[in-house]
């Protein structure tokens, strides 16, 4: 049998290499001779596609199936990551196409790496979405991820003179042969106007939307191939055009320009992706964004109902909605608009469809992160939804008046509309009153979800309240980003673990304190780190040492995820070592990456802060490389490649309370990183898993930091007690790191002085000297390879398949393979 394999395998190589050399000829017109790399990639790429594309179509077909339950995935991110090296993986013909372009005098990895990766999203929230579809496609659900295809994706970050500079995300540039364009699913949005009643022929009271203007969305479909199981699912993204009777219009009046403004007015819906920024509500485009994707999303599930030959009463029970956040939350003003205004179905009817139809999941505790849109900026866009969630409020604040009377303090803090100040549309409040369940991110989110930000409605409906713990899929994080560990594994446990990380990967523990698979392990990490400071010289120019410990933080930049906590640390053994107080300090090297939003300019100052001290230390000649510091530019999923694998420290030291669950930290931990962590978001899960011996804890816990801000916050008497402290902030303040520039970061350290909004100060002794733990177990390399099994042999449940199955089987209702 093994020469059957085998033949097996130089076959594939043999088909693979055909169909290489069919698409560099037939879609791309090259010959091998003038190929481009690229064009290798594209070729590849469709040569990849077209082994996906058959399983598309009978996944299709078996959508067909009446009786089953399709999953419509909302979101209006979905951070994909280059698609071709998931692809081989899943396909499971890697090593094949690996010799087949081999044989064609190609690299594979130099292949891999022309993928410009389709940034569709911010972070974590689009990051997840993309895991989820993994998932749905690896356990065989029937569904279908619905999105934005912006022309723009997520800025690519460039840093110059150590300051953040955007550049333009131009993606689509050399083409996308992942996708597949639909033109003939493509649906009419209406925006703007006004609206008029009228009865029916029947004396029904019926409004119609007078828009002012109309555009079409159309369907651009990305296969997503499930793992080894001849599953396709799909990845429905939507582009705004011009609906055409708009320019018979235009051209009827012989306004010609008029028609050509009116087109490009239509295709800005989808142009750009709109960064997570603090919370503003005058994002008119934004808005339009929303609503333009769940309408194009919604229209499509009713086609196929039809298509399904199902009546529009079976709706709730052929398809349900999961909302990624509140971004879709419009959908429940957009079903009952649909069902009350296009399919007459009555009021009461319709609201009990939606109900059943929609499920929320809340990302975020932050009260200013909470979306909220200004009340005539949702008339002007919106005026048709706005009534419809006036009445679904009006409705809604008569149980309350019902269930609690007298109580108009609760009325006003539940309503929909927020009447303080300038009126706004609480998006939460819309999202979890039409979902028949809502859950949390992570155990600790959701428990703060039922105590403070949606209490009053955990006190309404406690039984639709659920906790979900996000995951990670190990496909793309494990197995094709550390093929050195991944093959480590397998030999040691067989592969099960892939598709089944929640029963097989705890098979690693008893290899914990073998001394071969130890080294094996060390070797592994090692070589991995090796690769990363490789890249660090090429990108960055600096020299780092491969055997000093590499303490990573990457993650977006934000005041609540406290970068700065990290560059205060540096500082500080800077400023131990300034004053030959070095002893006890093990070799280390700072490595963070992260883009700040554009508009945020703590967060840019925080980067600019950390270029200062890189600078500074990297050259001082009395530092003697004992630290390095390290921004790496343009953090994304394509550079996530070389970090996680490399890391031996996880930095996962958000305030507690403020991080809702966290990603990175299971990517980290999956991939051998020992975390150094607050109680916060999934870090207290991972650590129930990965036992407290195993984990460096510190800080204060969520419910002593609002007790400490409740008692009154002073950290200037911190600052002025600690004497270390004081000296770093003093240090920055006096221009240690600015050249004498007293100014540059005079903001960033009033800030802390006088507010310290994330406590910053209070956490500070605790991360010290937790730090100085982390060092003395480093000093150990045997006690700490041990502890990186035990670390990566516990993270089973965090793979995003524990995610989807726990979503299929309490919310959704819905088999999973
Ligand atoms: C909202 C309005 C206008 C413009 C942008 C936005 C916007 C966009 C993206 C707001 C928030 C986001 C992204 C949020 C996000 O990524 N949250 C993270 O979600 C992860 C997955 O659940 C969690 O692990 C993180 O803790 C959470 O911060």
């Amino acid at each position: 049998t093994n020469t059957l394999v085998q033949n097996e395998s130089i076959n594939k190589v043999e088909e693979i290499k055909d169909s290489i050399l069919e698409h560099l000829c037939f879609n791309l017109g090259k010959s091998p001779r003038i190929a481009t790399l690229h064009d290798w990639y594209m070729a590849t790429a469709y040569a990849a596609r077209e082994r996906m594309m058959r399983n598309f179509v009978s996944y299709t077909e078996k959508m067909q199936n009446k009786k089953l339950k399709i999953v419509g995935y909302l979101s209006a991110e979905f951070l994909m990551g280059p698609h071709l090296g998931n692809a081989l993986i899943n396909l499971g013909i890697e090593n094949e196409t690996k010799k087949a372009v081999e044989q064609l005098g190609i690299n594979l990895n130099d292949v891999l790496e022309q993928e410009e990766e389709p940034g569709l999203g911010n972070g974590g929230l689009g990051r997840l979405a993309a895991c989820y579809l993994d998932s749905l496609a690896t356990l065989q659900v029937p569904s279908v991820g619905y999105g934005i295809r912006y022309e723009f994706g997520i800025f690519d970050q460039t840093i110059r003179d150590g300051w953040q500079v955007e550049v333009t995300d131009k993606w689509l540039r050399n083409g996308n042969p992942w996708e597949i364009v639909k033109p003939e699913l493509n649906y009419t949005v209406k925006l703007g106007g006004h609206t008029e009643s009228y009865t029916d022929d029947k004396g029904n009271y019926r409004v119609k939307w007078m828009a002012e203007s109309e555009i079409k969305g159309i369907a651009y479909d990305t296969p997503v191939p499930g793992y080894k199981n001849g599953v396709t699912g799909i990845l429905r993204l939507w582009k705004s055009e011009a609906v055409e009777s708009f320019d018979f219009h235009a051209f009827d009046k012989g306004d010609y320009y008029g028609a050509v403004h009116e087109k490009v007015f239509s295709e800005n819906i989808s142009k750009v992706l709109y960064p997570n920024d603090v919370s503003d509500e005058g994002k008119r485009l934004r808005l339009s964004q929303q609503y333009f994707f769940v309408s194009c999303s919604l229209q499509n599930a009713f086609h196929i109902l039809n298509l399904r030959g199902l009546s529009i009463e079976e709706f709730p029970e052929s398809m349900t909605f999961q909302l990624n956040d509140t971004h879709p939350s419009i959908a429940i003003a957009e079903l009952m608009r649909l069902l009350i205004d296009e399919h007459q179905v009555s009021w009461d009817k319709a609201w009990d469809m939606t109900k059943r139809t929609f499920a929320y999941t809340n990302h975020t505790l932050l009260p200013e992160a909470l979306e909220k849109w200004s009340l005539p900026l949702f008339a002007h866009v919106l005026p048709r939804p706005l009534e419809i969630i006036y009445e679904i409020n009006s409705r809604f604040l008569l149980t309350i008046r019902d269930k609690y009377p007298g109580d108009e303090d609760r009325v006003k803090r539940m309503s929909i509309i927020d009447e303080r100040g300038n009126k706004s549309v609480r998006m939460a409040h819309l999202a979890t009153i039409g979902s028949h369940a809502i859950n949390g991110v992570s155990a600790l989110h959701t428990k703060l979800l039922k105590q403070d930000v949606l209490h009053d409605f955990y006190e309404l409906e406690p039984e639709i309240f659920f906790n979900v713990t996000n995951g990670v899929t190990p496909r793309r994080w494990i197995k094709l980003y550390n093929p050195r560990l991944a093959s480590l594994v397998t030999t040691h446990i067989g592969e099960g673990w892939v598709n089944h990380l929640e029963t097989d990967l705890i098979k690693l523990e008893q290899y914990a304190n073998d001394a071969s698979f130890q080294q094996a392990w060390h070797d592994v990490k090692r070589q991995n780190k090796t690769d990363l400071a490789d890249l660090i010289q090429t990108v960055v120019g600096t020299k780092v040492n491969p055997d000093s410990l590499f303490d990573i933080q990457v993650k977006r930049i934000h005041e609540y995820k406290r970068q700065h906590l990290n560059v205060l640390y540096i500082a500080h053994l800077y400023n131990r070592i300034k004053q030959k107080r070095a002893e006890g300090i093990v070799p280390r090297t700072f490595i963070f990456g992260g883009k700040a939003a554009p508009g945020y300019f703590m967060a840019k100052l925080i980067i600019k802060l950390i270029n200062s001290v890189a600078e500074t230390v990297n050259n001082d000649p009395e530092v003697n490389g004992l630290i390095k510091v390290v921004f790496f530019p343009d953090f994304n999923v394509k550079n996530g490649a070389h970090v996680y694998k490399a890391a031996d420290l996880s930095e996962q030291i958000s305030t507690a309370g403020k991080e809702a669950s966290g990603t990175g930290n299971m990517k980290f931990a999956m991939n051998g990183a020992l975390t150094i962590g607050t109680f916060d978001g999934a870090n207290i899960e991972i650590m129930e898993c990965v036992g407290e011996e195993n984990f460096f804890l510190f800080g204060l816990h969520a419910a002593e930091v609002a007790e400490t801000k409740a008692n009154g916050y002073w950290p200037y008497d911190i600052y002025n007690n600690d004497q270390e402290l004081k000296q770093v902030i003093d240090m920055i303040q006096s221009g240690v790191f600015s050249h004498g520039d007293t100014n540059v970061f005079k903001p960033f350290v009033d800030s802390l002085l006088n507010v310290d909004p994330f406590l910053v100060f209070k956490d500070f002794r605790a991360y010290v000297e937790c730090q100085e733990k982390v060092s003395a177990a480093y000093a150990n390399q045997k006690v700490w390879t041990k502890m990186s099994i035990l670390n990566v042999a516990r993270m089973g449940m965090f793979s995003s398949d524990r995610s989807i199955k726990d979503y299929c089987e309490n919310i959704w209702k819905v088999a999973h393979g």
